[in-house]
């Protein structure tokens, strides 16, 4: 997958970028990150990417015309890796998608960041200030938030979503962090984990994960997951695929809720 970043801060990108899973991401050449600074393609003396609004009010905002060059060139330098494929895997489909990270955008979640790492290329702009002129919104396939709550920029935004969307990315994980015991993995949140050692500060891991009884390990993991959803999100068991065991472990946490 290649990935264009358009941002007036290329440099609040370079630590993010390069470390952990998506350093390892770019280093088997799943991952092709490209950085562009917006301000580049202003044209003016000054470099000008912002202005003052029309109708008046505080805060500056994004010019389109830096926006859209950066973008028609990011365009017409897409050769290489995109076009020859490198990086593209099984998944992939060959489409792109030109995303504006605004907190005016679609919640990005689970099944957002499954389907933008379908994608083989994505060209993410980042807005600043007190937003970007309206007709670059014109121009792009998603806007995205990442939440209710407003950020200084999209830049933090944009790294959350290529975080999200890259270990969506065939390859990207290894078996050890596969994601299907992730949370939100069939919809629901993840069971909890335990590590070594068996009992600390006298808070003992529960006994079946260290029963060695796969399939009774699995049912009390499904079960936690199911209570630890119904518990703090119960909007997502709604939407939840269930199969009939699913059901069966909610009946036994109810009953088991009613005879405390
Ligand atoms: Cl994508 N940008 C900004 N500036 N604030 C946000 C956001 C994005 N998502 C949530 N808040």
């Amino acid at each position: 997958m290649r990935i264009d970043i358009l941002t007036l801060f290329p440099e609040m990108f370079e630590g993010p970028l390069s470390e952990s899973i998506i350093k390892q991401a770019r280093e088997k050449g799943l991952l092709d990150v490209r950085l562009t600074n917006i301000r580049d393609f202003a044209t003016d003396k000054h470099r000008t990417a912002d202005d003052y609004q029309y109708g008046g009010g505080s805060g500056m905002v994004m010019k389109p015309e830096p926006i859209f060059e950066a973008l028609e060139h990011v365009r017409r330098a897409s050769g290489g890796a995109h076009e020859a494929g490198v990086g593209d895997t099984g998944l992939a489909d060959g489409g792109e998608a030109t995303i504006l990270l605004s907190p005016r955008g679609t919640l990005l979640d689970h099944a957002l960041a499954s389907e933008l790492a379908r994608k083989s290329r994505l060209v993410l702009i980042c807005g600043h200030y007190k937003g970007v002129d309206e007709r670059v919104a014109s121009t792009v396939t998603h806007e995205v938030s990442i939440g209710d709550y407003v950020l200084t920029g999209g830049e933090f935004a944009a790294m959350v979503m290529i975080d999200a969307v890259v270990r969506f990315v065939p390859g990207v994980l290894g078996d050890i962090e596969s994601a299907e015991t992730d949370s939100f993995f069939g919809g629901i949140l993840g069971p909890p984990s335990y590590t070594r050692p068996e009992s600390f500060r006298g808070m003992d891991v529960p006994d079946v994960l260290v029963s060695g009884h796969h399939e009774m390990i699995r049912r009390w993991r499904r079960k936690q997951a199911l209570k630890a959803t119904l518990d703090r999100r119960p909007e997502l068991l709604e939407r939840a695929s269930l199969t009939d065991e699913d059901l069966e472990l909610l009946r036994e946490i109810e009953e088991e809720a009613n005879t405390i």
